[in-house]
C-alpha cells in the first residue's frame, strides 16, 4: 500500500512529489510532464486543484500511461474523483471551520470512494496564511492559520494526528508568494509522529532545501513546472541531493 511506502520512505529519507492541475495542461505537456517525472527523483504526483474544469479522471489516465510514478488524487472537491488514480489524499481542511471541507464533502463522497476501490490516505490539511489571499482559502471560505501562529498550527496539527490523519500537510496555497516559514514547519515536526507534508509557492532548490532541513518529509511543487518544465530537474534534483547529504 502506498501510505506504508511512504510512511517507511521518509524514515529513510526526504521525497518529493509533483502537483499537477488538469486544468494548467493539455494532452501534450501533460504527457511531457509525466516522462519528465520517471526521469527524475520524484516520488509521487499529486492530481487535483482548488478550482478544476477539466475532467480528472482523463488527466488521470494521461499520466497512468506516461508515467510509472503513483498518481494519488488531491482533491478540491467531489469532482475530482477518479477511480484510475493509485490512491487519494482524503483532505480534511482542519485549520478552517467550514463543516463542508470538515466532514460534509466526505459523507457524500464515501459510499463512491468505497466503490472506487482507491486506497483512502486521510489527510489533515492545514492552510497557512502566505500575505496573499489563495484559490483554496477564497474556495473554501475559510481562513488560514495566520503565518505567526505557530502555537495554533502545532495544535491543528496535533489534533489531526489525535483524530487519526495519516498525513499532515502544511499548505500556503498554490502559487504563496512565500512558502511556509521554516519556524513553523519546525515546530509542527517536532510535536507530531505522522509524515510532514509542505506545499505552496516553493520555486528554488534553497527553499526547498530549508524547508527538508526544518523537518518537512514531502514537498509538493506545481506552479514553478507550469511554465518551465526543466525546473522539475532542478528542484527534484536539489530534494534528492538533499536526501543523500542528510
Ligand atoms: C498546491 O502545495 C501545492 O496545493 C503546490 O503549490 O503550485 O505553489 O507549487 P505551488
Amino acid at each position: 500500500m502506498l501510505y506504508e511506502v511512504i510512511r517507511d520512505t521518509v524514515k529513510k529519507r526526504k521525497m518529493f512529489a509533483l502537483q499537477v492541475d488538469p486544468d494548467k495542461h493539455d494532452r501534450v505537456s501533460l504527457g511531457r510532464l509525466g516522462r519528465a517525472a520517471d526521469r527524475h527523483p520524484v516520488d509521487f504526483i499529486l492530481v487535483g486543484g482548488s478550482l478544476v474544469a477539466s475532467p480528472i479522471h482523463e488527466t488521470v489516465e494521461i499520466l497512468k500511461q506516461e508515467t510509472t510514478r503513483p498518481v494519488i488524487l488531491f482533491p478540491g472537491n467531489i469532482l475530482q474523483i477518479s477511480g484510475n488514480a493509485d490512491a487519494i489524499f482524503l483532505l480534511c481542511l482542519i485549520s478552517g471551520r467550514n463543516p463542508e471541507y470538515l466532514i460534509g464533502n466526505h459523507v457524500i463522497a464515501a459510499p463512491l470512494l468505497k466503490k472506487s476501490g482507491l486506497e483512502i490516505i486521510p489527510t489533515g490539511y492545514i492552510l497557512v496564511e502566505n500575505g496573499r489571499l489563495t484559490s483554496v482559502e477564497y474556495i473554501s471560505n475559510t481562513k488560514p492559520i495566520p503565518a505567526d501562529k505557530v502555537d495554533l498550527a502545532v495544535a491543528t496539527a496535533l489534533a489531526g494526528e489525535m483524530l487519526g490523519h495519516r498525513l499532515l500537510y502544511l499548505e500556503a496555497g498554490s502559487g504563496a508568494l512565500e512558502p511556509v516559514k521554516t519556524t513553523l514547519v519546525s515546530e509542527v515536526k517536532r510535536n507530531i509522529s505522522i509524515p510532514l507534508i509542505v506545499g505552496g509557492g516553493i520555486q528554488t532548490p534553497a527553499q526547498a532545501k530549508a524547508l527538508y532541513e526544518a523537518g518537512a518529509d514531502i514537498i509538493v511543487v506545481g506552479t514553478a513546472f507550469e511554465n518551465d518544465e526543466k525546473q522539475l530537474k532542478i528542484l527534484s534534483e536539489a530534494a534528492a541531493d538533499y536526501g543523500r547529504e542528510s
